[in-house]
């Protein structure tokens, strides 16, 4: 029996909560199943009720019934009163996940974009701050292609040491971690299950999405929203690592856009030597 009711138990069904606003939010859930569960049994038993004790009987006569409105005025004020008292209750909450004036202050910011079936993610890199680009200036959005999804301007010497990844990011644990997110077509939701955040991400706009977590460990990111045929294959993996070993990948990419960069721009010495090889 225990068994039956474990599975019936749809609570247990939640991934994993890593997030440090995820507890209240999983409360205010809770509450609302459980109102849901006992409005459901109560109709349902009503429905019952009635099925059996009005069944077919060819010895009782119909008679006409013209309402109640005793009735009709209960079941309107007490759903009013249920659902004003959830959004008082929720509105906390609400705001603090929500509202631009709640986001605090980004131990780390990131850029995230969807796009028709993956999700880019930008790093202000070495410098810690973004260059010119589609979110920094509205602008920029002219320079956002296929291969440069962002709107990097490369000639800002700020952008420079900026760097994208994609379907994969990671983040530290325990701080906070704030991301603006864009779409380059369609509607998509940036949905962290497991830090209960969920965001639709809007073509033309920057939305916030913040977020603070406990936890270490690898976990999903999965696109929300019915955007096309390759939904189901819209998702990538994110990592919540210690600070040290965010700082060595931090460390780790930064060299390798310095040196991709130093690459693609030779000294002019060994652009002369490669010249006189070939001679
Ligand atoms: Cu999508």
């Amino acid at each position: 029996m225990s068994e039956v009711l474990r599975v019936l138990d749809m609570l247990a069904w939640f991934p994993e909560n890593i997030s440090t606003f995820g507890g209240e939010l999983d409360a205010l859930f809770n509450i609302i199943y459980y109102i849901s569960v006992a409005i459901f049994f109560l109709t349902f038993g009503i429905l019952i009720y009635f099925l059996i004790k009005y069944r077919f009987n060819p010895n009782r006569k119909g008679y006409n019934y013209h309402g109640n409105n005793i009735v009709e005025i209960t079941w309107t004020i007490l759903p009013t009163i249920l659902f004003a008292a959830i959004g008082v209750y929720s509105d906390d909450i609400w705001e603090e996940t929500k509202y631009s004036s709640r986001v605090p202050k980004p131990d780390v910011e990131i850029l995230v974009l969807g796009k028709t079936y993956g999700w880019y993610f930008l790093y202000p890199g070495a410098d810690g701050k973004f260059g010119r680009n589609a979110f920094t200036d509205r602008s920029a959005r002219a320079l956002m292609s296929a291969t440069n999804p962002f709107g990097i301007d490369s000639s800002d010497a700020a952008s420079a040491d900026d760097f994208t990844t994609e379907n994969q990011f990671r983040v530290p644990v325990n701080a906070n971690i704030v991301m603006r997110g864009s779409s380059i077509d369609v509607l998509h939701s940036f949905f962290l299950p497991n830090m209960r955040v969920k965001q639709d991400v809007v073509p033309g706009t920057w939305m916030n999405i913040w977020y603070n977590a406990f936890k270490t460990g690898k976990f999903e990111l999965a696109c929300a929203e019915l955007c096309g045929g390759g939904h189901y294959a819209m998702r990538a993996e994110y990592q919540v690592v210690s600070a040290s070993d965010y700082d060595a990948w931090l460390d780790q990419k930064n060299g390798e856009v310095k040196a991709a960069r130093e690459a693609s721009v030779p000294p002019a010495d060994t652009a002369a030597a490669a010249v006189a090889s070939l001679r």
